[in-house]
């Protein structure tokens, strides 16, 4: 009977496969049609952008039928199943992406080329999907693709948001911020499922009910909305593998509001049903600091509650027996925003199952676990107690419950430590009474993770201490990834040529750890010649771009030096730019013999500031002063050009990081959790000029110390100089450079009198004036380095060679193994 079963959906497998054909005739005629039914244009007349969209049309195609005989394969096995839960994906584009992992692109080349069109100027048409902050989204992005490609049976869940983050322009050097219209030209690369929705309350009371003699609370909520589900599949690269990127959006619930139809108030009535949809209109940007509002609150529970519902009815579609579900359901919390999802299994299980609350809790700790992506205070949600009571007053309650419970753990163990138990309760006492969404995560949670080895040793010794000591087996960490596919084959395709040319496979591509095979020819002058080309055919495209945006001419033979991301006081741009002006300082005070030893410099700094984030913005500002002066200043020429990159994105890095030299990487040690912008930079065969933190430690131990510029202070050495102060060594020229600005070097003296206190001793909370002698060393040493051109493209290669460790291939099968329990479940077609 199975046998026969299984003959029947063998040979349904065999008609799918036979769906859609990828020589360049078939793909051209797809396309084709796609212009003159999809996208309803005479295909004797489209531009470039319609002939993107129906190329667009014709991969998702290709994608929605891998995804079909993806999906049916996993419901045949059903194998316990990973679903990720994450209130941001930063997906960037998808085009190249998917036609690269369906392993079409030149058929698609071609096919375009005979219809006069050129696939590389077509892909410049998309926009991206900007559906996240910063790393932590990009990070989550990279994790489905690898997620993919290695076959794990896993769905993504999150928000889909009608404006992404905001585009950032810059009019006179400031930053101003404007919604991100991401969805107004279409998006091809999602599906649709009206079908697939479910209501999503809020709001109301809780109530008693008495049933078999039993009494339980149940809620009445007061207001409903409609989650619809957005598909957006995911390929897998050399796989058949199309896994489901599931988004949900807000639309008004059917019921909603029927009182005021019968009360003859149409129009009113209409206009308020549209209010639901505020919920997913806008992402947050602000990177890691929430002031609990009440839209973010109802953000995340919706997404949580609508998958929820979601995996719970496909559960149920093949089991009857909450006992079974951890057996085929991991659900892993990205960072600490969706950990509302914990009260409401609870929810779920006890009010609606019926399940009693120990055996509900038994099931909620074997589910779930948890990525922590900070070590900043400020970054750990708070949820005022008020504001959770009035939108979700029965998760209020069940959270109550679960402190007790820990409570009252806690005190067998520790008996009367009240300052102990009140650090680890989940109820934070105060002015405002909050919830500690972080400590809900840690009193459920099966495991913990840190996103690298120093960022779990912080974890451990000061952000969770306590929980720690109490549970030190709950404790891991898995150093981030970022997916090869995307920041090597995609984004610098000279550079995935030579790299599979020199191994004599594409096989890296899937198995990383084989670049490690271009060690051996490091020294080889013929790759030598082939590398420096790579580079400088990057450079080009880059050195255009710039001109085109910034009218600043750059010249290929500068060090093209790089600093982009996410703008914090953490982060240091400003020690970078307080680096440049002492550069500049000393090539004005040099005489013409001098001047020839100086090692030409194009420095560029990118990335966006959240918007009510003042200290963030005049470090822009004064990026853009400082360029203002250096780039028309005749006594320096081209030995040193200061270049701010407007509108910093994913696919403005996929074009930045392939033409970088050296790239920075300055957070104070201890504050970078891990960093994954120098895993991609590392890839590129860029050099590292980095502090010791965050991964950054782990990328020395891969390609050895000597082959990156390391500086600053230590991790344990912080604490002790805070208290101390200044180092003497470099205070003189950090002093001078500072005063440069607040004496109106640069202009905007006012402006930038309170950023210039920020760095004042005494002050210093970020080190900049201690760090500041070892910088400049750092940057010197670069310089000699560059100078060398032998030597430097010696651990450029040495670089892209020690990278294998940071895909995220890795990453996930450590998850895989150590945290979720799920194995590869390959569609065999
Ligand atoms: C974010 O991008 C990161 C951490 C956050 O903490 C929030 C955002 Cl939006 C709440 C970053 C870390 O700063 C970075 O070190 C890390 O590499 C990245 O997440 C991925 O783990």
């Amino acid at each position: 009977k199975l046998g026969e079963r299984k003959a029947k959906a063998e040979k349904m497998f065999g008609l799918m496969d036979g769906f859609l054909k990828n020589d360049a005739v078939s793909l051209q005629k797809d396309i084709l049609d796609h212009v003159e039914y999809t996208v309803a244009r005479s295909r004797f007349n489209f531009d470039d952008f319609e002939a993107y969209q129906a190329l667009a049309h014709s991969v998702r195609d290709r994608l929605i039928e891998r995804w079909h005989d993806t999906h049916q394969y996993f419901k045949k096995k059903d194998p316990k199943r990973l679903y990720f839960l994450s209130l941001e994906f930063l997906m960037g584009r998808s085009l190249t992406n998917s036609v690269t992992n369906l392993g079409i692109q030149d058929q698609y080349a071609d096919a375009l080329s005979q219809l006069g069109f050129d696939y590389e100027v077509l892909a410049e048409q998309e926009g991206d999907a900007a559906l996240g902050n910063g790393g932590l989204a990009r990070l989550a992005a990279c994790q489905m693709d690898s997620l993919a490609t290695l076959d794990y049976p896993a769905w993504g869940y999150g928000l889909r948001y009608q404006y992404g983050l905001f585009r950032q322009i810059i009019v006179d050097g400031f930053q101003h911020e404007q919604p991100d219209f991401w969805l107004n030209f279409g998006n091809p690369w999602e599906i649709e499922r009206v079908h697939v929705s479910y209501p999503v309350k809020f709001y109301g009371t809780v109530e008693e009910e008495v049933l078999n003699g039993k009494t339980f609370r149940v809620w009445i909520p007061a207001e409903s909305v409609e989650a619809v589900a957005y598909d957006n599949p995911i390929p897998g690269y050399g796989t058949r593998n199309a896994i489901n990127l599931r988004l949900w959006a807000a639309k008004p619930s059917d019921q909603y509001d029927m009182e005021s139809y019968t009360t003859g108030d149409y129009i009113n009535a209409i206009v308020n049903r549209q209010k639901a949809e505020t919920i997913s209109n806008v992402l947050y940007p602000d990177d890691r600091s929430y002031q609990g509002k009440e839209l973010r609150l109802k953000q995340q529970y919706f997404f949580v509650s609508a998958s929820l519902q979601d995996i719970i009815r496909r559960f149920k579609d093949l089991h009857n027996n909450f006992d079974e579900f951890p057996e085929k359901v991991a659900l892993q919390i990205n960072d600490t925003h969706p950990s509302i999802a914990i009260a409401e299994v609870m929810r779920v299980l006890v009010d609606e199952e019926h399940l009693d609350w120990s055996k509900a809790w038994g099931i909620a700790c074997k589910i779930f676990s948890v990525t922590i992506h900070a070590v900043q205070p400020e970054a750990l949600e708070k949820v005022p107690i008020d504001l959770l009571g009035s939108v979700l007053p029965r998760h209020l309650e069940i959270i109550y419950e679960i402190n007790y419970c820990l409570m009252e753990e806690l005190k067998k163990i520790f008996g009367q430590d009240y300052d102990k138990l009140s650090r680890m309760s989940i109820i934070e006492e105060g002015a405002v009474k909050c919830i500690r969404m972080a400590n809900l995560s840690l009193a459920c949670c099966h495991t913990v993770n840190g996103v690298s080895r120093l960022h779990l040793e912080t974890l451990k010794t000061r952000v969770f201490k306590d929980f720690y000591e109490l549970w030190p087996q709950k404790f891991q960490f898995k150093t981030n990834g970022v997916t090869q596919r995307r920041w090597i084959v995609v984004s610098n395709p000279s550079l995935c040529s030579i790299i599979s040319k020199w191994l004599g496979t594409e096989a890296w591509i899937r198995n990383v750890d084989l670049i490690a095979g271009l060690r051996e020819y490091a020294e080889d002058p013929d790759l030598h010649a082939e590398w420096k080309n790579m580079k400088k055919v990057n450079k080009m495209r880059l050195a255009e771009y710039i001109e085109t945006l910034t009218s600043v001419k750059v010249s290929l033979d500068a060090m093209f030096d790089v600093q982009i991301k996410r703008i914090h006081e953490y982060k240091r741009q400003l020690l970078n730019i307080l680096g440049i002006i002492h550069r500049y300082d000393c090539i004005k005070n040099m005489d013409e013999s001098d001047k020839r030893r100086v090692v030409p410099r194009v420095c560029i700094i990118g990335g966006k500031a959240a918007p009510g984030y003042e200290v963030a913005k005049k470090i822009i500002k004064l990026c853009h002063a400082v360029a203002d002066k250096v780039n028309i200043d005749p006594d320096v020429g081209d030995l040193l050009k200061v270049v701010f990159i407007p509108d910093y994105n994913v696919s403005v890095a996929e074009l930045v990081i392939p033409g970088t030299d050296l790239s920075q990487h300055l957070s104070t040690a201890g504050h970078e959790a891990s960093g994954t912008g120098c895993m991609k930079f590392l890839m590129n065969g860029s050099l590292l000029l980095a502090t010791a933190d965050g991964s950054a430690v782990e990328i020395a131990e891969e390609i050895g110390a000597t082959n990156m510029f390391l500086f600053g202070a230590k991790v344990d050495e912080v604490p002790a100089l805070r208290e101390k102060g200044t180092s003497l060594k470099g205070s003189l020229q950090f002093a001078r450079v500072v005063r440069m600005v607040r004496d109106g070097h640069f202009g905007f003296k006012d402006y930038f009198k309170s950023l210039c206190e920020t760095v004042e001793e005494g002050k210093d909370f970020y080190l900049l004036g201690y760090d500041f002698a070892s910088y400049l060393e750092a940057q010197a040493t670069a310089d000699r380095a560059f100078v060398d051109q032998e030597k430097w493209t010696q651990m450029s290669i040495l670089s892209t060679a020690g990278s294998g460790k940071f895909s995220s291939d890795r990453t996930i099968e450590e998850y895989a193994e150590q945290s979720w329990g799920i194995e590869p479940c390959k569609c065999p077609f």
